[in-house]
């Protein structure tokens, strides 16, 4: 199997650092055509420069990386600092990136892209708002079909909300954006936290990045370090959850993780449960299944396979 061609549009955030880095570790199974960076967990000036650092903790400084929208389609920004802190990547210490930003607008990059290659070759993978996607469609309808498929990470049913009660970050920060996507009529895998609150960064899980002992090892451990203290508190769980990296790891072994192909529509209306997902999980409505609604993983093979690929950094 060739390796799947992705673009990863993104806000970063740890998970998503982590997310990133997992990709770029597994070159077998993906090629990283570019990422491009969207407002969300921090404002885009700080998830552009976040993606060029993790870029740079892996190695990779010739992937390139490209700004893109600034704030929600018709919706002031509500970012999450009070999850991932100021610079959206605290916990290590890391340099500020060396590489420049690529010239061009993230969503003029998505658009070239999918036109460039064979139908069908491109794979979406947002791991925040989905303004980016969204811009990129409605400015080039003709993209839409060429898209392989969107595996995004978003939207919650059974564990309803992260933000709101019945709203899960992404989604809720540009629902309008969201809906655009989810009306698309591509492929979707939907990440969702009913599967990423599976995903949980124990100690002893996280103790096994930090024995990896590279830099993205180490980086990985902090970053968590930092993050499961906000939710630990919120959900006394035993540990973090890892969302973004559900994405990636999907691409690499989609064997780990399992769901239902649902009607997923966006609720963009109602003040009390915007951003909503409706996931027509027990199939009682005659709406079209548009997306593969993922609410189980393998946490143990997962983490096997973060930590064994985090070492080939
Ligand atoms: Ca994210």
């Amino acid at each position: 199997m060739p390796a799947r061609k992705i673009i990863i549009d993104t806000d970063p955030g740890q998970d998503d650092a982590v997310a990133i880095l997992l990709a770029l570790a597994s070159p077998d199974e993906i090629e990283v055509l570019g990422i491009t960076a969207v407002a969300g967990n921090v404002p885009l000036e700080l998830t552009a420069k976040n993606a060029r650092i993790v870029c740079e903790l892996a190695g990779h400084t010739q992937t390139p990386v490209y700004a893109g929208c600034d704030r929600p389609l018709e919706r002031p920004l509500i970012t999450a600092e009070h999850v991932h802190g100021k610079t959206g990547l605290d916990g290590p210490v890391l340099p500020d990136p060396q590489m420049p930003l690529s010239e061009g607008h993230a969503v003029d990059f998505i658009i070239d892209t999918l036109r460039a290659h064979e139908p069908g070759s491109v794979t979406l993978c947002p791991l925040g708002p989905l303004t980016n996607i969204a811009t990129a469609f409605r400015k080039a309808p003709d993209i839409v079909d060429r898209v392989q498929e969107i595996v995004l990470m978003g939207g919650a049913y059974f564990e309803v909300g992260n933000i709101t009660p019945t709203a899960e970050f992404n989604i809720y920060v540009d629902p309008e954006a969201a809906d655009i996507v989810f009306k698309s009529g591509r492929p979707i895998v939907v990440m969702s936290l009913d599967v990423t609150h599976k995903a949980l960064v124990t100690k002893t899980r996280n103790d096994a990045f930090r024995r990896i002992g590279n830099k993205a090892g180490v980086a990985v451990a902090e970053m968590t370090d930092f993050f499961e203290r906000f939710d630990k508190n919120k959900y006394g769980s035993e540990g973090a959850p890892l969302h973004d990296p559900c994405v990636t790891a999907y691409l690499i072994k989609p064997e780990l993780f399992t769901g239902r192909l649902v009607n997923v529509e966006v609720e963009t209306q109602s003040k009390l449960t915007l951003g909503m997902t409706v996931a027509d999980w027990w199939g009682v409505t005659d709406r079209k299944p548009n997306a593969l609604f993922i609410g189980e993983i393998d946490a143990g093979g997962f983490f096997d396979l973060l930590t064994d690929r985090l070492a080939r950094l």
